[in-house]
């Protein structure tokens, strides 16, 4: 029997789709996703299979013009994790792709726009051919979408195209069966019903970071982050976990807590269940809201995910 193994990396614009595809393609949920823009942070990675190959794919934080420090650091991973695999995908919004050419078009569109020429002129100079999917076609009628791949195709740098929805599931077989057939020939890199490799702790945090952002994503735009402070296995079988939200500024401690702390608690409730899914125990989980005006310039925090600082 021939095994394969190998790594294939999904970048795009913030908001294409991409963890939503590599959950999709692993079926199961390793990466998390909201409606918000720069939901991930850094690479995550999924193991999925098909057949005798292993595909172990590389979830990225949006391309962007960045500015702060955190955005840098998310961007320059982003282009890590393709340097580095064996395939990539570049998942572009086809929705945002369209909206953005009408007139009147939001920002929203015309930044993702945007952010699809930088990472074109990106794979352009980097001399790598890369599979393009267009995704989030539901929706979307055919012919609208068919310009709109000439379009891209043009540009040179793909060698092949797809047309998915990472969502409801459209064309994501075809595209799995194509990356199970370009991984290198090798020993599987992971066990076989192994899907997640992030550390439980960091897991766990990102489940509730997700349900925060789900929640307060329009009062609160950027400037959170969830930290495990404690995770203890009891001898009851559960696990107790403990949980540090920081925001920036004393004005959203009140955001996050809501109205007799109904928010905080929303958060907790959601995480807890799907952390009592995750780890196949009952969860003790307690939140605690800190502010911390320089979270996003904290060395630790960025050696934890493994997130470059010096950039
Ligand atoms: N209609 C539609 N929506 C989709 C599809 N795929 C993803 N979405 C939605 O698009 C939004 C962003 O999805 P994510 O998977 O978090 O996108 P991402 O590219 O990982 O985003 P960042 O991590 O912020 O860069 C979510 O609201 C998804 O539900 C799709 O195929 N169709
Ligand atoms: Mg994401």
């Amino acid at each position: 029997m021939t095994t394969r193994a190998g790594f294939a990396a999904i970048i795009g614009a913030p908001n294409a789709g991409k963890s939503t595809l590599t959950n999709r393609l692993v079926g199961a949920k390793v990466t998390i996703v909201t409606q918000k823009v720069q939901t991930t942070r850094f690479p995550v990675r999924g193991v999925a299979m098909e057949g005798e190959s292993q595909i172990v794919l590389v979830d990225t934080p949006g391309i962007f013009s960045p500015r702060r420090r955190l955005d840098r650091a998310m961007v320059r991973s982003a282009w890590g994790g393709a340097d580095e695999a064996d395939v990539t995908v570049h998942l572009v919004d086809v929705q945002a792709e369209l909206a953005a050419a009408e007139p009147g078009a939001k920002s929203a569109d015309k930044r993702s726009a945007a952010d699809v020429q930088t990472i074109v002129e990106g794979l352009k100079t980097s001399g790598k051919k890369v599979i393009l999917a267009l995704n989030k076609i539901d929706g979307v009628k055919r012919e609208r979408m068919l310009a709109l791949v000439q379009g891209l195709y043009d540009a040179g740098v793909y060698s092949e195209v797809f047309m998915i929805s990472a969502a409801d599931g459209q064309g994501v077989d075809d595209l799995k069966t194509r990356l199970a057939e370009l991984m290198p020939e090798g020993p599987w890199l992971y066990p076989e019903d192994q899907t997640a490799d992030l550390p439980a702790r960091l897991l766990a945090a990102e489940i509730t970071r997700e349900k925060l952002f789900l929640r307060v994503h329009e009062e609160l735009p950027y400037a959170a982050a969830v930290e495990t402070t404690a995770f203890q296995e009891r001898k009851d079988g559960s696990v107790r976990i403990e949980q540090s939200i920081y925001v920036e500024r004393e004005s959203q401690r009140p955001i996050v807590l809501g109205k007799n702390g109904q928010t905080l608690k929303w958060i907790g409730q959601k995480s807890r269940e799907e952390l009592i899914e995750l780890f196949d125990r009952p969860v003790h989980l307690f939140l605690h809201v800190k502010v911390d005006e320089r979270w996003a310039d904290k060395r630790e925090f960025y050696g934890d995910v493994g997130l470059d600082f010096d950039v």
